[in-house]
């Protein structure tokens, strides 16, 4: 009987897939480039236990500035060139997070983030899968993701986005349906006098012709998530941020 339990959940499709690309030499360092290794697999457990080993000797912000980030850089890249399908990117995501939260906990503190993006999935809605690539790209280009999960009922983004005030928000869906979600949400920012970039996307029930509210700014591909933010971080408005992706 097998008594490793962590093998029990270990994805050997995606251990044995010849779609892994060969190793990419991205440290002249071996000891950075082993964890860069570990994370462009997406081997959490790996990752984990080959930054607390070079936490002994290594500065935790070299592990992140040098190993964790441009690996995680080097995913969105596959990712965006479609060499990366969604569980290979979601586990990178993993062992990035979980390598950052070592180093984080050896400093005592959070490195700065880039600005606050809050995601969440519409009320009513289950498909978050575009919302977790999302997810993934932001922390990977140093934004902080606050991800409220999936069939978030409007008032409760409302709530997270005048507590936290984020730079920006997004929203996916799968259904047609609940793009409504998405308009009483920009509805009552905007009572507020919220006037945040609310960007929006979603496969199959969702278009560019339905993101036609305030606020909205329609997302095709989750890559497009990360310049959108830069766009909110550098000042521009929500309109001037529509007229870019809007088309
Ligand atoms: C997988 C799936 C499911 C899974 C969802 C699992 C999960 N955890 O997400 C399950 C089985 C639960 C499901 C259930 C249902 N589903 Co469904 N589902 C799909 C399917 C096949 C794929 C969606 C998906 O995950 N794609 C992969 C992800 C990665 O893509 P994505 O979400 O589109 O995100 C990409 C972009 O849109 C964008 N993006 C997304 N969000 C954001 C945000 C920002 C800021 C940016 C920039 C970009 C961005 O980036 C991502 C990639 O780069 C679609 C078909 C389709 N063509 O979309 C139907 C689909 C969405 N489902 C549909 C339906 C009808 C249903 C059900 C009602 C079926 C039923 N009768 O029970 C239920 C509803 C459940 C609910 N309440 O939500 C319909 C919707 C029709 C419509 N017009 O409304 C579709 C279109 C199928 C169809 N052709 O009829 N579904």
């Amino acid at each position: 009987m097998n008594r490793k339990f962590t093998d029990v959940f270990v994805r050997y499709d995606l251990r044995l897939s010849d779609l892994a690309p060969p190793a990419q030499l991205l440290s002249p360092d071996p000891a950075l480039q082993e964890i860069i290794d570990s994370v462009i697999k997406g081997d959490p457990i790996e990752t984990a236990a080959l930054v607390k080993k070079y936490l002994q000797t290594k500065d935790p912000l070299e592990i992140i500035y040098k190993a964790l980030i441009p690996a995680m850089d080097y995913v969105s890249k596959l990712w965006e060139e479609q060499i990366y399908y969604l569980p290979q990117t979601m586990n990178a995501s993993d062992a990035m997070q979980v390598g950052l939260e070592l180093c984080e906990k050896k400093m005592g503190k959070t490195i700065e983030k880039k600005g606050l993006v809050i995601t969440h999935t519409a009320e009513g809605d289950l498909h978050d899968l575009g919302q977790k690539i999302v997810n993934a790209l932001l922390r990977a280009q140093g934004y902080e993701v606050l991800d409220l999960g999936n069939d978030v009922p409007v008032e409760t983004v409302v709530e997270a986005v005048k507590k936290h005030k984020p730079i920006m928000l997004t929203g996916t869906a799968g259904l047609t349906v609940n793009v409504d979600a998405f308009n009483r949400i920009s509805t009552l920012l905007s009572k507020e006098g919220i006037e945040i970039p609310f960007a929006c996307g979603g496969g199959g029930g969702i278009s560019l012709e339905l993101i036609n509210f305030r606020l909205g700014i329609y997302g095709k591909d989750a890559k497009l998530a990360p310049p959108m933010a830069e766009d909110a971080r550098r000042g521009l408005g929500w309109e001037e941020i529509k007229d870019k992706y809007n088309h």
